[in-house]
């Protein structure tokens, strides 16, 4: 039986499909994207002193495989920011703005090594770190 529904659903797969052999490795890319695991990073939620990286079922990031991540960010206060960096290669990979609140999402690429993330104004007390395996 061949309902109205599922002719839509066929005829939208086959577009995808015909899409995706057009587009050869592009569209593939695009799917992977997609598809990258997500990790939660939320700082000073009700201006607290309080900043973590987790996964999206609530633990904390202690080791994760290499690959590519988007990284949600929530910056919620005025006093706080997120920055994340590898100490491994001494560099930042990004920071939001300490007067900045917002949520915005990173695409990164993490390689094997230690990375940390803080709050630049208060980086002493809110920090983290988590290791990255593989390669
Ligand atoms: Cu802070």
């Amino acid at each position: 039986m061949t309902d109205y529904r599922t002719l839509l659903m066929i005829a939208a797969m086959s577009r995808t499909l015909l899409a995706a052999a057009l587009a050869g490795t592009f569209a593939l890319a695009g799917v992977a994207q997609a598809q990258n695991p997500v990790l939660i990073a939320k700082v000073g939620l009700h201006n607290s002193y309080k900043i973590a990286l987790r996964t999206p079922d609530g633990k904390l990031v202690r080791s994760i495989p290499a690959g590519t991540y988007s990284i949600v960010v929530h910056d919620y206060s005025r006093f706080h920011n997120f920055a994340l960096g590898s100490q491994t290669e001494n560099k930042r990979l990004f920071t939001t703005g300490i007067r900045w609140v917002g949520t915005r999402t990173y695409t990164l690429t993490l390689g094997p090594g230690n990375y940390a993330y803080a709050c630049s104004a208060h980086f002493r007390t809110m920090n983290g770190t988590f290791v990255v395996t593989g390669g």
